[in-house]
């Protein structure tokens, strides 16, 4: 295949020299080709989920559970606003070192298609605890389907289901677009985007504020399951990779014997 690539390749690269320069004929879609064959740090690169003319930088943690994790959202430091309108959260915003959003069109290009994707949220307290909530799959609906999302099932990383109650097979929620199916609107209410129901157990794009200081509990950044709903989390990230093949022949088999045949 490399043989067949290279001429055009090197047609190419005079266009675009970013075909060449960065992938060696290919371009990485993902965290999991970040990592193919690498032996590349946990840190910031380029991806090409959408095709060659349209990059976006992403931060890729290689470092937890086997890496190929292409971080969708992170809290540490309360450097970035959250509370922002529909544009932000369908394009992306943040800075990719630290706390950002990738975008709700970056996550459906990421996550539609054969590939299934899990989906990892790791968490942190001011104590020196950590956690992680993990689902067998994610992915979500385009604009036109309000960017709903599909969640699989929970798999315990000791932070409890927070997302499957409220978050599953919603409509994404933000303060200048109301989809959620409160009385309220959930993200002006919480005073940050996401997948709210009648509001949420979860609330990673929150408030950031250490150790909760004076604000309101609802707006604080949240997983009710491990901490309640009156704990600000330290840090918490949302990251998902593609599922071996191999795991999927599985539960498939699994989900086979567990329903019986006709
Ligand atoms: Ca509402």
């Amino acid at each position: 295949m490399a043989a067949l690539l290279c001429p055009t390749a090197v047609l190419l690269s005079l266009l675009v020299p970013v075909v060449c320069v960065h992938s060696q004929f290919y371009l990485p879609t993902d965290c999991d080709d970040i990592q193919q064959g690498d032996s590349s740090p946990s840190g910031v690169y380029t991806i090409f989920p959408g095709g060659p003319t349209s990059p976006v930088h992403v931060y890729c943690d290689i470092d937890t559970d086997g890496g190929k994790w292409t971080v969708i959202q992170r809290r540490v430091d309360g450097t970035v606003n959250f509370n922002r309108p529909w544009d932000h959260y369908k394009n992306g915003f943040g800075n990719v070192a630290g706390e950002y959003w990738i975008g709700l069109d970056n996550i459906h290009l990421l996550t539609m298609g054969e590939k299934k994707r899990e989906l990892r949220v790791d968490m942190e307290d001011w104590e020196g605890g950590k956690a992680y909530a993990q689902y067998s799959s994610f992915s979500i609906e385009p604009e036109t389907f309000g960017y709903q999302l599909r969640l699989g099932s929970y798999v315990d990383g000791g932070a409890g289901d927070s997302l499957s109650y409220h978050s599953n097979n919603m409509n994404f929620t933000t303060y200048d677009k109301d989809q959620d199916i409160s009385v309220l609107n959930c993200a002006q209410y919480t005073l940050g985007g996401f997948w709210f129901g009648d509001c949420a157990h979860a609330t990673p794009n929150g408030l950031y504020t250490p150790n909760g200081g004076n604000s309101r509990i609802e707006t604080r950044v949240m997983w009710f399951h491990w901490k309640a709903n009156n704990y600000a989390l330290k840090s918490i990230a949302m990251k998902i990779r593609r599922v071996a093949a191999d795991t999927v022949a599985v539960e498939e088999q699994q989900e086979q014997k567990a329903s019986p045949t006709p």
